[in-house]
C-alpha cells in the first residue's frame, strides 16, 4: 500500500512521465545522496536531431551531467538551457514539447542538465539548495553552477552564438531564477514558469502558514536519485485516507517521509522564520541587480506554484527601470503554458491560449534577446488572458481600493455596514468533517483526478454546506475586471485558540446560459487560506483569545477575471480546506503537525459586520 501510494500520487502531482517517476520507489538517504554516477542508461536517440552528453566540471570538482540536442547544420546558434531534479535523460529523450520542438526545429540549441546529485549528476543535492550565504555556507548554489555551465557551453559548443537563455517549469522555474542570481555575461534572458519563489508563503509547501500536505507525496521523487519500480495505477481517496491519518506529521510518519530532511525541515520551521525568509527568491532578486531580461509566466490556476511568477513580479517592477521585467499570466493550470490551453475544468477558450502565448510572446521574447540582442520595444510589462475578457496588456497591477463589504443577510455590497443590522454570522467548523477542496471524491492518483482543476471548480457544492458562510452582490450592471491581488480584511472571533480562514471570491455565472454547464456556476476569481496563530505576524504565531473578534489580513492569489453584466460577486468564508491543506485543530498546540487526535476540536467562528468591524474584501478593479 505504501509504495503504491506513493507511486499514484507522485507521477500526477508533477505531470511527469515514467524516466521520473520511476525513481521514487528508492528509499535512499536524502540530502547527503552519494553522487548517482551514470548508469549505463541510454535514451533513444532522436530522429534528425543531434545528441551529446558532457560531464561539465564545477569549480569545486563535481560534474554535472547536461545532454544538448539540436538540429544537424545547426550554426550560429542560440542557447537555451533547463536545470531540472527531475532527469535530463527523460526531459531530453520524451518527445519535445511543442516549444521546445519549434525552437530546435528553429535552430536553437536546446539544453538539459541534471542539478548535482540528481539522476546522472555528482555532489550533494539539497532540496531547494539555497544561494549561498547563511543558509548554504558551501560557497555553491544553482547560481554559481549555472554560471560554471555557461562558461563551458560557449567554450565547448562550436555550434552557440555565445548568447544562452535559462527556462524552467516549476523546480526548474527556480533554478532559472537563481541563475539569473550569476549575473553571467552570456546569460541574455531567462523564462521561469510557474516558478517556486517562497514555498512558506503561497508556493507548494504553505500558504499564509497552513501546510499543504497534497505536496508530500512529492517528497521521495524530489529526494530518491534512481529508478525503481514502475507507478503502479488506481486511486486513493485522500480525503478519507488523510483524514484517517489524522495530522501531515501522521501522514509523514505512515509513508516513511518523516525520513527526508525536508520533511524534518517543515515541522522545525512551522512559522515565516529567517529560514524561509533568508531564501524567499522574491527578497533576494529584488536585493540584487537586475541583469538578465526576464519573462516570469504564471498559471492563474496553478494549483501548486500560484504565487512565485505574480511575487518576482511585483518585487522587481519598481525597480526595474529598463524594462527588463515582463510577467505572462495566462488560464493554465501548474505547467499549462507547455500543453494544450484551449480549456480549463469546464471553461473552453476561443483559441488555445497557451499556443498564442508561446508563440506570440515567449518565443519572440527569446529571439529577441537570443538571436538578434535587439529587444523588441512592442512587449509590454504585462500580459495576460483575463478569464472572461480575453487577452490584455497592461503596464501595472492596480491597488486593490474597490471595497466590497460583507452585510446581514448574505449581502456584499460597496456600502459598508450600518449601525443597528445583525452584526455577525456564525459557524460550527468541524475538525471531523473539513470542507474538501473539490465535491468528493479527492481522487488524486489517476487522470480524471480533480486537484489539478481544483481553482476552477465550482464551489456550489460548498455554498450548500452549512460551515460555509456566503455574501453576493446584486447582478452587476457593467462588466468589472478584477485584475491583481484581493485584500481580505476580516474581523472574526472563535470559540477556539487557533482557526484558520478560508476566503474565496467567486464569480456567480447567471442562470439560462446558452452553455447549461455554467448556468449558475460559481467560478472561483481568487482563493486563499490563512492559518488564524499568524495574524499579528507571519513569524509570531500568538493564540486566539476565544470570543474577542480581532482583525486577519491578507492578500488573495493575482487574478485576471471580467465579472460579466449580469453575473454577481460571491465571497465565501470558511475554516477547512482540506485535503490540500492540514487541519487546524482549533485548539492550542504549538506543533500542528503531530497534533493528537484529542486536541482536533469543534469550534464556532463569528464573522463580524458592523461600523466597528466592517468586514471587506478589497478588489483590484482595472478601467476596461
Ligand atoms: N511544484 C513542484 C514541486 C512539488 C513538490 C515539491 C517541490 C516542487 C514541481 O513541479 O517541481
Amino acid at each position: 500500500m505504501r509504495h503504491r501510494l506513493l507511486s499514484l500520487l507522485a507521477g500526477l502531482v508533477l505531470g511527469l512521465t515514467a524516466p521520473a517517476v520511476a525513481g521514487l520507489a528508492v528509499a535512499g538517504p536524502v540530502d547527503t545522496l552519494p553522487s548517482d554516477v551514470a548508469t549505463g542508461y541510454q535514451p533513444p536517440a532522436s530522429v534528425g536531431r543531434v545528441r551529446r552528453e558532457a560531464m561539465i566540471p564545477m569549480r569545486d570538482g563535481v560534474r554535472l551531467h547536461t545532454v544538448i540536442v539540436m538540429k544537424p547544420g545547426a550554426r550560429d546558434a542560440p542557447l537555451v538551457m533547463e536545470r531540472t531534479p527531475y532527469g535530463a535523460d527523460g526531459a531530453s529523450a520524451r518527445p519535445l514539447s511543442p516549444l521546445d520542438a519549434e525552437l530546435v526545429d528553429d535552430g536553437y540549441i536546446r539544453v538539459w542538465q541534471d542539478v548535482r546529485g540528481r539522476y546522472r549528476s555528482e555532489g550533494t543535492y539539497v532540496t531547494n539548495r539555497p544561494l549561498s550565504g547563511p543558509l548554504n555556507p558551501t560557497g555553491i548554489d544553482h547560481a554559481t553552477d549555472a554560471a560554471d555551465t555557461l562558461d563551458w557551453l560557449v567554450r565547448n559548443v562550436p555550434e552557440a552564438n555565445g548568447r544562452v537563455g535559462v527556462i524552467g517549469g516549476s523546480y526548474a522555474g527556480f533554478t532559472a531564477l537563481m541563475a539569473t542570481l550569476s549575473g553571467h555575461p552570456a546569460l541574455k534572458a531567462a523564462v521561469p514558469v510557474n516558478p517556486m519563489v517562497d514555498v512558506w508563503m503561497g508556493d507548494d509547501w504553505f500558504h499564509h502558514g497552513a501546510f499543504r500536505q497534497i505536496t508530500l507525496p512529492v517528497l521521495p521523487i524530489l529526494m530518491a536519485g534512481r529508478q525503481g519500480a514502475p507507478p503502479a495505477g488506481g486511486g486513493v481517496e485522500l480525503y478519507a485516507h488523510m483524514l484517517e491519518l489524522g495530522s501531515a506529521g501522521a501522514f509523514m510518519r505512515r509513508y516513511g517521509l518523516d525520513r527526508f530532511p525536508m520533511a524534518r525541515r517543515f515541522v522545525a520551521h512551522p512559522a515565516y522564520d529567517a529560514f524561509w525568509q533568508a531564501q524567499a527568491l522574491d527578497r533576494l532578486l529584488a536585493a540584487h541587480p537586475i541583469r538578465t531580461p526576464m519573462l516570469l509566466v504564471g498559471g492563474l490556476y496553478d494549483e501548486q506554484d500560484q504565487y512565485g511568477a505574480p511575487a518576482v513580479f511585483r518585487a522587481l517592477a519598481p525597480l526595474d527601470r529598463d524594462r527588463r521585467v515582463h510577467l505572462l499570466l495566462g488560464p493554465w493550470a501548474h505547467m499549462g503554458v507547455f500543453g494544450d490551453g484551449s480549456g480549463l475544468g469546464v471553461f473552453r477558450f476561443e483559441e488555445d491560449t497557451a499556443a498564442r502565448a508561446r508563440c506570440e510572446t515567449i518565443k519572440p521574447f527569446l529571439d529577441a534577446h537570443l538571436k538578434t540582442g535587439a529587444p523588441s520595444a512592442a512587449l509590454a510589462p504585462i500580459t495576460s488572458y483575463a478569464m472572461g475578457g480575453g487577452w490584455r496588456r497592461s503596464e501595472a497591477i492596480p491597488e486593490a481600493t474597490w471595497p466590497l463589504y460583507l452585510r446581514a443577510g448574505g449581502r456584499l455590497s460597496a456600502g459598508p455596514p450600518e449601525s443597528g443590522e445583525p452584526a455577525r454570522d456564525d459557524y460550527v467548523s468541524d475538525p471531523a468533517r473539513p470542507v474538501p477542496v473539490i465535491a468528493r471524491p479527492f481522487f488524486f492518483g489517476s487522470r480524471t483526478d480533480g486537484w489539478k482543476t481544483s481553482l476552477v471548480a465550482d464551489q456550489r457544492f460548498a455554498a450548500q454546506r452549512p460551515d460555509v458562510l456566503t455574501y453576493v452582490t446584486e447582478p452587476l450592471d457593467r462588466p468589472v475586471r478584477i485584475f491583481g491581488r484581493t485584500q481580505v480584511e476580516l474581523f472574526a472571533a472563535s470559540t477556539g485558540a487557533d482557526a484558520d480562514f478560508v476566503v474565496k471570491l467567486i464569480d456567480v455565472h447567471p442562470d439560462g446560459m446558452d452553455d447549461p454547464a455554467l448556468a449558475g456556476y460559481q467560478a472561483p476569481i481568487a482563493m486563499d487560506i490563512f492559518r488564524g496563530r499568524y495574524r499579528r505576524g507571519f513569524d509570531r504565531p500568538e493564540p486566539l483569545t476565544p470570543g474577542r473578534t480581532e482583525a486577519f489580513r491578507f492578500a488573495l492569489p493575482m487574478a485576471d477575471h471580467v465579472v460579466g453584466k449580469g453575473h454577481r460577486i460571491m465571497v465565501q468564508i470558511q475554516s477547512s480546506w482540506f485535503p490540500v491543506y492540514d487541519r487546524n485543530p482549533q485548539t492550542w498546540v504549538a506543533d500542528i503537525f503531530n497534533a493528537p487526535p484529542e486536541a482536533y476540536r469543534k469550534a464556532t467562528q463569528s464573522v463580524a459586520h458592523t461600523p466597528a468591524h466592517p468586514s471587506a474584501v478589497r478588489l483590484p478593479v482595472a478601467a476596461e
